[in-house]
Parts: C-alpha cells; sequence; structure tokens
C-alpha cells in the first residue's frame, strides 16, 4: 500500500522538474551509554513512504522518473550473531519492492549519479548531511514537510483499516479495564490489564505515554507517574491507545473506581458528555474545528451553570473566557501515523491567542478522510481556580462555594476518534460512555 502513498507525493511535484526527495529513516536508539536499545519505531514519515520496518534506511526518490530508490544498512557477520541473521540484497529486495535497491554507503554515489537540481529533506539534520556528503547539491527543507502533510491529513481507505483495527482492539482493552478495575488498585494496575489486551490481540507499540490518573491526578493533563492507590469513590481517568501497523487509537474514558458515580460526579461527568456528543453530531465536511471547541466549551458552561458551579449570563462567560478555567485545553487533534498528527495548521493559518483555544491543535476546515479527535473536558486545578476565586472580574462568575468544594475533584474527559466521511462523520469509537451504560459494563 506505501507505493500509493509514493504516487500521491509524485503527484504533488513537477513531473520534468529535476529533484530527488531524500529521507534518512529512524536509527536504532540506546538509553543513554548503554547497550539497552529502545523498541524500534520507524520515523512516521519514512514509513509512510516505505513500509520499511527497519533501523538504519534511507531514501531517494526520483522525482522525475518517479522511482524509488531504497538504501539499507550493509550489516557484518557479528550482526548476525546478537540479532540472528543478516538479509541479502536479494531478501530485501523481495521484502520491499524497490525499483533501486543500495547499500547505505552508496548514497552519495547515486546522487551524484541523478546530479538532481534540488534535493529535498525533511528537516536541517537531513540537510546538512546531505550538504556534507557533497557542497554542490541545493537542499530545500520546506517544499517536501508540505507534500507530506498534505498527502497524510486525508487518509485512504487501507489507511483507515489500520484505524479501525487499532480502535477494535483500544474498544477491547478499555472493556477490560473497566471491568476489572476495582477500588484499592494501583493506576499501573489499568496499565497493565489495558497493555495485556493490546498485545493479545497483537499490537505491540503504544502510540503514546498512557494517562492512568485516579483521584485529583486526572486533573493533571499529562499524568504518566501512574502510580498511585485508587480509592473508593474516586473518579479514574484512562487516555491511552495503541497503533495498528503505525496508526494510532487515542480515546479517553473517565469512570468511577467503585462502579457507581456519585451525583456530582455524574452531574460533571454528563456535562462533559452533553458536550462531546452535540460537537460529534455536527461533524462534517465545511465544519471549522475552531467553531466545534467553542460550541463544546458553551454547552459544558451550560452544564455547570445548571450545577451551579457557574453563575451569570452565558454569552458573558464565553466572552470573559471563564470557560478556559475548566477546559483549558484543544478539543482535539488529527490523528494518524503520530497521535498528534500533521496538518493542524495549514500555511498561514496561526493559532488564535485567547485562554483555551489557544492550545487546540487543529484549526481548519474538515474534508471528507480527515481523522480527528474530539475531547472535550472539565477539571478543578487548584493553580487555575484558586487564583480565579480571588479575581474580581472573574469570581463573579463562580460560586465559590461550589468550586472550593470540588478541587480535589481531579477531572473528566472523554475522547472518540472520528472520521469525516462525504455526507457527516464514522464515529471509530465504541466503548461505552453513557453513564448507565458505564455503571452496567462495571456491575457485571
Ligand atoms: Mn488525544
Amino acid at each position: 500500500m506505501h507505493h500509493l502513498h509514493r504516487e500521491k507525493l509524485f503527484s504533488l511535484f513537477d513531473d520534468d522538474q529535476n529533484g530527488v526527495v531524500f529521507i534518512q529513516g529512524a536509527e536504532t536508539m540506546y538509553r543513554y551509554k548503554t547497550d539497552y536499545e529502545f523498541p524500534f519505531r520507524q520515523e512516521s514519515n519514512f514509513w509512510y513512504l516505505t513500509g520499511v520496518n527497519e533501523a538504519d534506511c534511507a531514501l531517494v526518490l526520483d522525482l522525475k522518473k518517479e522511482e524509488y530508490h531504497l538504501f539499507v544498512p550493509e550489516r557484518d557477520a557479528q550482526y548476525a550473531v546478537w540479532h540472528g541473521f543478516v538479509k541479502t540484497k536479494e531478501q530485501y529486495q523481495e521484502e520491499y519492492q524497490p525499483d533501486h535497491l543500495h547499500y547505505q554507503n552508496d548514497i552519495l554515489h547515486i546522487l551524484n549519479e541523478l546530479s538532481p537540481e534540488t534535493v529535498y529533506c525533511l528537516n536541517d539534520e537531513q540537510a546538512e548531511y546531505i550538504e556534507d556528503l557533497n557542497r554542490g547539491f541545493n537542499v530545500e527543507t520546506e517544499a517536501l514537510v508540505d507534500a507530506l502533510t498534505y498527502c497524510r491529513v486525508i487518509k485512504t481507505d487501507w489507511e483507515l483499516e489500520q484505524m479501525r483495527e487499532a480502535c477494535r482492539v483500544n474498544d477491547l482493552a478499555y472493556e477490560a479495564v473497566m471491568k476489572n478495575f476495582k477500588p484499592g488498585m494501583y493506576e499501573y494496575e489499568a496499565k497493565a490489564i489495558f497493555t495485556k489486551v493490546q498485545m493479545e490481540n497483537g499490537l505491540l507499540q503504544d502510540a503514546y505515554n498512557g494517562i492512568f490518573g485516579t483521584g485529583n491526578n486526572a486533573s493533571v493533563l499529562h499524568y504518566v507517574e501512574n502510580n498511585s492507590q485508587s480509592k473508593d469513590g474516586d473518579l479514574f481517568l484512562m487516555d491511552a491507545g495503541f497503533e495498528c501497523n503505525g496508526y494510532a487509537a487515542d480515546y479517553t474514558r473517565t469512570f468511577p473506581v467503585n462502579g457507581t458515580f456519585t451525583e456530582t460526579q455524574a452531574g460533571i461527568y454528563q456535562a462533559v458528555l452533553d458536550a462531546q456528543n452535540k460537537v460529534i453530531d455536527a461533524i462534517k465536511p465545511g465544519v471549522k474545528m475552531e467553531d466545534l471547541h467553542m460550541m463544546a466549551a458553551r454547552a459544558m458552561m451550560e452544564g455547570l451553570k445548571k450545577l451551579d458551579v457557574v453563575r451569570g449570563d452565558i454569552d458573558e462567560i464565553m466572552e470573559k473566557d471563564i470557560f478556559a478555567l475548566f477546559f483549558p485545553h484543544g478539543l482535539g487533534h488529527f490523528l494518524g501515523l503520530d497521535t498528534h498528527d500533521v496538518g493542524g495548521y495549514p500555511k498561514g493559518v496561526d493559532r488564535i491567542d485567547r485562554p483555551g483555544i489557544k492550545f487546540l491543535r487543529a484549526r481548519r476546515e474538515l474534508l471528507p478522510g480527515m481523522v480527528i479527535t474530539i475531547e472535550p473536558g472539565i477539571y478543578f486545578v487548584p493553580a487555575v481556580l484558586e487564583p480565579a476565586l480571588d479575581n474580581a472580574e472573574q469570581n463573579k462568575y463562580l460560586n465559590p462555594d461550589k468550586v472550593r468544594s470540588l478541587i480535589g475533584f481531579g477531572g473528566v474527559r472523554i475522547e472518540d476518534n472520528i472520521v469525516v466521511t462525504e455526507d457527516g462523520h464514522e464515529n471509530l469509537t465504541s466503548v461505552v460512555k453513557e453513564i448507565k451504560d458505564i455503571e452496567a459494563l462495571m456491575a457485571d
């Protein structure tokens, strides 16, 4: 399928231009100065164009002839002692089907032969590598990044299939945690249950550092210690996903560790869920992410007003950015080979300089084939709310007693993965999220 990705990239460059693309794949990485190898993960663009899941490779794409040169490492016999075997050139050729196969140390020779007018590179480091090979090469680092971003933002059917599989397994893993987690268990025990299900289903690579936060830890947006003990009465927030063939799933669920929401927990939870459902219903081509963000923020403020956490006119609450005190991050992001996938800000589009929404990772009109996360949340972060309670401009919109009583509550986030389709959307996430469904699942 990766040849389709190369064709897509070729189609973006002029046929008659005498240029080449150069990309160095990922190298083996070690923990500091030891021989401990980190699990190998190919660089996303290299993987997108080649499907080669091995360290120390490189590619050259001849834009004029539309030919693919793959460069592989030349290993010695000692390598086989430690890693099992050394692949022959024929084996590499058979497995990856490049138009031309070479050893890594032939890069200069091949580039000299192609004598391109321009070598398109991903970044300065790789551009410098090419310049060091031959000072005569003219390197460029913007066009390739733009072209690959353009390609990767709209998923092909094959890419969507990988994401559906990552999500299918993620559904199972979430359900296993919710069914088996009990008060008194440690956060890492949730991670262990989760990881077991992923690996049993053949998914070996996590897409990001999972967040498993009980009680107040749920209000720490990138909490990754995952070592606290849960207490009866805690809400538990879990934000994790694995990759299928490089494509990520990224969900969040928040559930009561004892299986039953308290009235307060249910109230806050429902405010987030109503916002999420409302936003997802609105997703279709042509809708803008920043509008969905504000729609979610408003819906959550309406929910908090019903609970008497915030007070006053909703228009004013929105105008004065009170929503950002409770919802300090973006509504969602593109998802794909990277969890925070490329393409969120097209050229010339800047971040909105306003509390909360300035952290939105995607600001553009949605198109069929895009995959996004929708993840509204309400958090009670002492470092945000305590100053707000002392600020006359902000505290008039807050019920101080209620807000104070909720410091320590933690937070609620609910996150689904959504494909934009021609006539609307497809939700890839099917883990339960209605209160009654979570309670029924956990009572099982
Ligand atoms: Mn996410």
